[in-house]
């Protein structure tokens, strides 16, 4: 399904408040599509551009899959880390936009002696851990966490984390240490498949043009 909020000409654009707005605003920009209000000011979730036709929606990071797969938005930009824990497939993700960079990582206070039990690793991020530490072939317990899992190898709810390090100072400044590299995390752009056949035009200028901005 298409977006039946936006109209056959217009197009709804997904994307989360914070780091990736922030860093999404600038290659938007470029490509002359600039909110109409300033969106850390404004309280609105559907934000009118200087496009009369495209419209920005502002809702949790986690969310813009769902919205881009539901045709809610035609287009959206989410971490790679929230596509990878995204069950659905209903969507294409045509364009790595470089921004909001990271890395995902384990980490925790040092090695852990797992000899004779299961590691237990806490993570917001258990679909994408499980697939990991499978590869590996080492069976954990995963902890399912919805923020500061910084917070669990201190406390001895879990092991190690898996978690998106970006300086490292958040680790640093609670006695963590990174141990392995799980995988780099860019934002990417995401299409609904419905308004990528309908919307063609538009949809296949737009990633044109934020191509160009991204090389
Ligand atoms: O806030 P809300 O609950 O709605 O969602 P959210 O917290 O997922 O959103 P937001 O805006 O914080 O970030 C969303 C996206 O930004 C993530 O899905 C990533 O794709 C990307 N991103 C890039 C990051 C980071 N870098 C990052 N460093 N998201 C979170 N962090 C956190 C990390 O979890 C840790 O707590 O920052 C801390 C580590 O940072 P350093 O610099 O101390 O290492
Ligand atoms: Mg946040």
């Amino acid at each position: 399904m298409a977006s039946t909020f936006a109209g056959l000409d217009e197009l709804v654009i997904a994307v989360s408040k914070g780091r990736i707005l922030r860093e999404a605003l600038p290659l938007l920009a470029a490509a002359g599509i600039e909110p109409c209000e300033d969106p850390d000011v404004s309280r609105k979730l559907i934000l009118e551009t200087s496009k009369p036709n495209i419209k920005l929606v502002i809702i949790r990071a986690a969310d813009v899959p769902t919205f881009v797969e539901y045709g809610a938005a035609d287009v959206g930009i989410a971490g790679k880390d929230v596509l990878l824990e995204y069950e659905g497939n209903g969507y294409y993700e045509p364009l790595d936009l470089k921004i909001a960079a990271c890395r995902l990582m384990l980490a925790g206070r040092g090695p852990v002696d797992n000899s004779s039990r299961r590691l237990r690793v806490a993570t917001k991020y258990a679909a994408t851990t499980r697939r990991y530490f499978a590869e590996k072939g080492v069976q954990i317990e995963i902890v399912k966490l919805y923020g500061s899992m910084e917070l669990a190898p201190l406390v001895g709810l879990a092991d190690y984390i898996v978690d998106l390090v970006d300086t490292g100072n958040t680790l640093k400044a609670n006695g963590l240490i990174a141990m392995e590299h799980v995988r780099d995390v860019t934002s990417r752009l995401i299409v609904n498949k419905a308004s990528m056949k309908i919307k063609h035009a538009q949809i296949t200028g737009l990633i044109g043009s934020l191509a160009a901005v991204v090389a």
